[in-house]
């Protein structure tokens, strides 16, 4: 009878080992399971997004009748690698009498931060390049592109940007009218001040 009474106590107390060694295990394990989760929880979640650029550039045409707040001008806008000839992105705009002109906003996924070239050509103007402007700084930014100026002269609708005979030829065809391409003194007539601001030019190519 005693030995029964001390294998039931031996049994008893066997049972009572493990279940305290089994919820030790298992508050152990909880323990482990809120480690790992407090750790995933306090990691930093990155999400890269869209941060466009919001660009505007200001140009300068040369030989401008009068000279200053005359700028008026359409452009035809590339933006280029750095020495590249082919454009990330092309853009027409039209520039105010402050030669001021919005390009709208431009995707960063487009247009990763970084150095860039900005090409310009005016219309009846030699395309000029403006070579490793910084896109990485602020969202909303304006290029000043003032020097050098756009050279006048490439009038002829071809727009082969160069400055030759076949545009002397268009300026003539619309001497004394205000055609646009042909007033490059932007003063609102075609006449000899026009032929001056092309002979100015003559024989030269703009930028590729
Ligand atoms: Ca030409
Ligand atoms: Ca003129």
């Amino acid at each position: 009878m005693s030995l029964l009474t001390r294998t039931h106590k031996i049994i008893l107390w066997l049972i009572i080992l493990i279940s305290v060694l089994s919820l030790g295990i298992l508050l152990y394990l909880d323990y482990r399971k809120g480690e790992v989760l407090s750790v995933t929880d306090s990691k930093t979640v990155t999400v890269t997004g869209d941060i466009p650029h919001i660009i505007a550039i200001q140009i300068k045409p040369e030989s401008r009748i009068p000279p200053a707040g005359n700028d008026e001008l359409p452009l035809e806008i590339e933006i280029r690698p750095p020495g590249s000839l082919i454009p990330v992105t092309a853009i027409s705009a039209t520039a105010t009498s402050t030669g001021d002109a919005s390009l709208g906003t431009i995707s960063s996924v487009l247009l990763p931060p970084g150095t860039y070239d900005i090409a310009v050509k005016g219309l009846s103007h030699l395309r000029k390049v403006f070579p490793n402007q910084n896109f990485d700084g602020p969202v909303v930014r304006t290029y000043t592109l003032t020097l050098p100026q756009l050279p006048a002269g490439d009038a002829n609708p071809t727009a082969d940007n160069y400055v030759n005979s076949l545009d002397i030829s268009y300026l003539t065809l619309k001497l004394y009218g205000n055609d646009l391409r042909a007033d490059l003194t932007h003063d609102g007539t075609v006449n000899s001040l026009d032929y001056a601001a092309l002979l100015r030019n003559l024989s030269t190519s703009g930028d590729n």
